[in-house]
């Protein structure tokens, strides 16, 4: 059988479950995407934006109830539920199929099946993947047409490789009491029902290029990470390039496209992604890093032109924004955008904005442009065969504790530093915002099986990978004691990867401490920037006491891990407090 049939037959299939009225493939054209603008302008499920300042650009308002991930709702149906692991929810396979396909039948009576081929990762590339996600939403659709390539690129890449991860999508009845997440990565499939929001219902982006691509690459010997991927370009020309994990809504589009502070010495950066990594060990032993996106879905509030003058270049034009506020005159307008709420100002439901309201704009609320519109995108971000990766960082929001940056002594000490990292939660998943709990590499959400076998994974590729990247830990979010930001970050945060380039190199200072290489406050280069020598200190300051905290809260996420954690991690985990203890 073909490939294209293949696809008809699933597509047939999901068909008979949710009884469409209609069925439309998508090509993926610049006129097909017109006209599906144009008929959700029709319908108000899209509103213009100004035409003179934001030319290409619309507004969505999701259902209220449907604004962030709902990772309570959001399942890993492995067979045994030890797979899935302690972190993840679980269904059994089975159990899923019966209780979801219920609310899957007849869901898109009277709407139209919208088949979407796409593909993950650069035209060409022996990396990249084809998936199939069939969805009644329009406005997925436009949004898979901006992060992903859509059409004939898909079926082509389909042909040579035969393997396609389908994903069936609808919006049900937007009810978080009908919503499912779910994924089977043992059959590399997906089924979202009762959301639109972004990573819930854009199938490509956390269900497939993270959850399930985890789970294949877990199998297969490669990696799929909740990274940016940045080249740092240097004076003489040369390029490095770095890819970092963090939390969602913690910064990686700011550090993706951040507009350097030593801009005038000749350091800059070069985006090739804000969002995920697919890494991949080449001939030579290196580790080489694709975007499989080809979009980005970023947080709108804090985006302006002092923090993000290069995001704020990409989205002024064919842009969709999701759950902002608007003008008067039509342009979108968000919190930390850097200008007052203007007279007249609708809030993101729709209502008048009033000043005592909560915000303006939903905090979780986004926008999806076209990567190739960014001014500083790297010419390599769609080379097929990926950009080599010389360090690895891991961040998170941290008001306490943790240092600016410090570098881990080897790869092993590395992988424990980023499967015991902390974070702040923020406003990207639904639930409280601010608490510490442990994300491991940044990928909680996202890990498509047993974290215990997860970080086993990262211990077998440092094997295997000859010229091993350095492994940092950077965060750029402590506090002092009256609750300010000790560190300016954004553009400023050059000083640390230009730390971070030295030490990649084998120069950099940094003091040997209990929790790894710590830069001197001499050894960063902060000329030409105002900061207190006391706040620097403070940055790079070892607190003791709360270290050894984290210690016991890494043990306590450790253990549920049971004997598939990886017995080096507790090795590490030894060393480290004995390290503490003796300081
Ligand atoms: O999950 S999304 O892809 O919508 C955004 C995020 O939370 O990282
Ligand atoms: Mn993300």
């Amino acid at each position: 059988m073909s490939m294209k049939s293949e696809v008809e037959q699933w597509v047939d299939e999901s068909a008979r479950l949710t009884k469409p009225d209609r069925i439309y493939w998508c090509t993926g054209s610049a006129e097909e995407y017109a006209s599906f603008i144009g008929s959700m302008l029709k319908d108000g499920t899209l509103i213009a934006l100004n035409e003179k300042t934001y030319p290409g650009c619309y507004l969505h308002r999701s259902h209220p109830n449907d604004v962030a991930r709902t990772e309570n709702l959001t399942f890993i149906c492995t067979k045994t539920k030890d797979d899935a692991g302690p972190t993840n929810n679980w269904m059994s396979p089975k159990e899923a199929k019966e209780k979801v396909s219920k609310l899957f039948n007849d869901s898109m009576k009277g709407r139209t099946m919208y088949v979407i081929p796409y593909l993950m990762g650069p035209v060409g590339s022996p990396f990249s993947k084809v998936g199939v996600e069939v969805t009644d939403s329009l406005y997925v659709v436009a949004n898979m047409h901006l992060m992903t390539r859509v059409g004939e690129a898909a079926m082509e890449h389909l042909e040579k490789t035969h393997e396609f991860v389908p994903g069936l999508h609808s919006l049900g009845d937007l009810s978080p009491e009908r919503r499912f997440i779910l994924h089977f990565p043992e059959e590399k499939l997906i089924w979202s029902i009762g959301s639109g929001y972004g990573g819930n219902a854009l199938l490509g982006k956390k269900c497939f290029a993270l959850r399930i691509a985890s789970f294949m690459a877990h199998q297969q010997g490669w990696m799929a990470e909740h990274m940016l991927i940045l080249g740092l370009q240097e004076p003489t020309g040369h390029v490095t390039y770095m890819a970092a994990a963090f939390p969602s809504a913690s910064g990686k589009t700011n550090l993706a496209m951040m507009v350097s502070t030593l801009e005038h010495e000749g350091y800059k950066i070069l985006t090739v992604g804000d969002d995920i990594a697919w890494l991949h060990i080449d001939e030579e032993g290196r580790l080489r890093a694709i975007n499989p996106e080809a979009g980005f879905f970023g947080v709108a509030p804090g985006t302006s032109v002092k923090t993000n003058p290069i995001a704020m270049r990409t989205i002024n034009h064919n842009t969709i924004f999701t759950n902002v506020a608007l003008t008067p005159d039509h342009q979108p307008w968000w919190e930390g955008m850097g200008s007052f709420p203007p007279q007249g100002l609708t809030d993101w439901l729709g209502r008048p904005y009033a000043e005592s309201a909560e915000k303006a704009a939903h905090p979780n609320s986004r926008f999806t442009a076209p990567a190739k519109q960014c001014p500083i995108i790297s010419p390599h971000w769609e080379d097929p065969k990926g950009v080599p990766i010389s360090a690895i960082i891991f961040g998170s929001r941290r008001s306490a504790v943790v240092p600016l940056v410090f570098q881990a002594y080897s790869w092993q000490h590395g992988v424990f530093m980023g499967a015991g990292m902390g974070a702040e939660t923020t406003a990207a998943a639904t639930g409280a915002v601010g608490v510490v709990r442990r994300d491991p590499m940044a990928m909680l959400p996202f890990c498509g099986y047993n974290m215990g076998d997860y970080f086993r994974h990262w211990l077998e590729m440092g094997g295997r990978i000859r010229k091993q990247p350095k492994i940092f830990r950077v965060n750029w979010f402590r506090k002092d004691k009256d609750g300010k930001f000790l560190w300016p970050g954004y553009g400023e945060n050059i000083r640390v990867l230009k730390w971070i380039l030295e030490r990649v190199r084998g120069g950099g200072e940094a003091g040997e401490t209990p929790i790894g290489f710590v830069p001197s406050p001499a050894s960063l280069d902060t000329g030409g920037m105002s900061i207190a020598p006391e706040a620097l200190k403070e940055l790079l300051s070892i607190d003791k006491e709360g270290w050894l905290k984290g210690t016991d809260n890494i043990e306590e996420a450790f253990g549920q891990f049971g004997d598939r954690l990886p017995g080096e991690l507790w090795e590490e985990h030894k060393n480290m407090r004995q390290r503490l203890e003796k300081t």
